[in-house]
C-alpha cells in the first residue's frame, strides 16, 4: 500500500512537472489597442491556438505600442525576443522593399483580387522573400482600403491636396505617394492622435476602423473615401523561433494564424458600412466620391521610380500588376 502510494505521488509529480516545463510562453506584439484590427487577429489567434495546444501554448498579446512602435516591434522579432507581430504592411517597406508591391497605389479593385492575390503564389512570394530579414511570413490579416482625412478642406481632387501636412507611416513608398499626390508628408509612427489635436499635421491616411477606434471624429473634420493604398498586416513570427519548433507546431501555428486572419478580414470589411455611418453622425463631412482619376494620374509614374527598382521588387509588382488588370 505504501508502495502504491508512493508511486501515485511520484506520478502526479511527474505528470505536473511535464505539464509546467511544456508551457511555452509566446510574446505577440501590435502596435494598436483593444479593439483595432490588429487586436482582433491577435486575440482570435491566441484563443485558437491555445484550445489547439491543451494550453501547451500560452500567448501573451502586448498591444497599445506597450513593446514598442512597429518598426521596434520587427526588429525584436528579428531578434526572437517578441515571437510573432500582426503589422501594417508599411513599415515593413525598410526591411524588406518587395512589401511595397502590395501597398501600391490603386493596385487592387476589391477584396476578391485581394484575397485571391494574398492567398495566392503571388502573396506566397512575398512572404517567402521576408525570411531574408529574419521573418517567418505566416499570411496577411488586413488594415483594409485607406482613405484621407484632414483639418484643411474638403478633398474633392488630388489638387486639393496641395500643400496638406499629412502623416504618413514609417515607409518610402507612402511617403512617395504623397509627395506625388503634392502633400507635405510626414513619416510618424503610431499612434498620432495627439499631433492631429495639435495641429502639428493636418491629416492623415488610415482605414474606416481607425477614426472610429481611435476617435479621429473628435478632431478631423473632412473625410474622403480615397482607398488609394489596401493596407495589409503581415503576420509573422521570428524566423529563429521557427526553426525551433517542430513540424506538427508549424504547421499548428500557422494554420491557427491563417483562420484568425480570414475571420478577421470578413469582421472588418462586414463593419464598413456602419462605420461611415456612425462617422457621418459624428459630424465628419465626407467626399465619398471624390475624382479618383486625378489621384491615379498623379500616382502612375511611381513603378518606375527607383522604390521599385530591384530586379524582383519590379518583376514582382509587373504580375501583380496584370494579375489585377
Ligand atoms: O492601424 O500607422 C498606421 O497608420 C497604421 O495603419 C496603424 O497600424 C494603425
Amino acid at each position: 500500500m505504501k508502495k502504491l502510494i508512493v508511486l501515485i505521488v511520484a506520478t502526479a509529480f511527474v505528470v505536473c512537472a511535464t505539464t509546467a516545463l511544456a508551457t511555452v510562453k509566446i510574446k505577440l506584439g501590435v502596435v494598436t489597442k483593444p479593439g483595432s484590427a490588429q487586436n482582433i487577429v491577435a486575440e482570435k489567434f491566441k484563443q485558437l491556438l491555445e484550445k489547439r495546444s491543451n494550453g501547451r501554448y500560452m500567448v501573451q498579446i502586448f498591444h497599445s505600442h506597450s513593446i514598442g512602435n512597429e518598426t521596434q516591434i520587427l526588429q525584436q522579432i528579428q531578434m526572437n525576443t517578441v515571437q510573432l507581430g500582426i503589422i501594417t504592411g508599411g513599415p515593413f517597406d525598410t526591411f524588406d522593399p518587395i512589401v511595397r508591391v502590395i501597398n501600391y497605389p490603386f493596385i487592387f479593385k476589391g477584396y476578391q483580387q485581394v484575397d485571391k492575390i494574398l492567398d495566392g503564389p503571388l502573396g506566397a512570394e512575398i512572404l517567402k522573400d521576408l525570411e531574408g530579414s529574419g521573418f517567418k511570413g505566416l499570411c496577411f490579416s488586413e488594415n483594409g482600403f485607406r482613405n484621407l482625412t484632414n483639418n484643411k478642406r474638403p478633398v474633392k481632387t488630388a489638387a486639393d491636396v496641395k500643400g496638406l501636412k499629412i502623416r504618413v507611416m514609417a515607409s518610402a513608398l507612402h511617403k512617395a505617394i504623397w509627395q506625388a499626390l503634392g502633400a507635405n508628408p510626414t513619416p510618424m509612427p503610431w499612434p498620432i492622435y495627439t499631433e492631429l489635436e495639435q495641429g502639428v499635421i493636418d491629416g492623415q491616411e488610415n482605414p474606416l476602423w481607425v477614426m472610429k477606434v481611435y476617435k479621429f471624429y473628435e478632431i478631423q473634420k473632412y473625410m474622403t473615401l480615397t482607398r488609394h493604398v489596401y493596407s495589409p498586416h503581415i503576420d509573422v513570427a521570428s524566423l529563429i523561433w521557427w526553426k525551433t519548433l517542430d513540424a506538427k507546431d508549424q504547421q499548428m501555428i500557422q494554420k491557427a494564424m491563417y483562420e484568425a486572419a480570414v475571420y478577421q478580414r470578413k469582421d472588418n470589411r462586414d463593419k464598413n458600412a456602419a462605420r461611415l455611418k456612425f462617422l457621418k453622425e459624428k459630424g465628419m463631412q465626407v467626399v465619398e466620391h471624390p475624382d479618383i482619376a486625378s489621384f491615379r494620374a498623379k500616382v502612375a509614374g511611381l513603378k518606375d521610380m527607383k522604390l521599385f527598382k530591384e530586379p524582383k521588387v519590379h518583376a514582382l509588382l509587373l504580375k501583380v500588376m496584370a494579375a489585377t488588370r
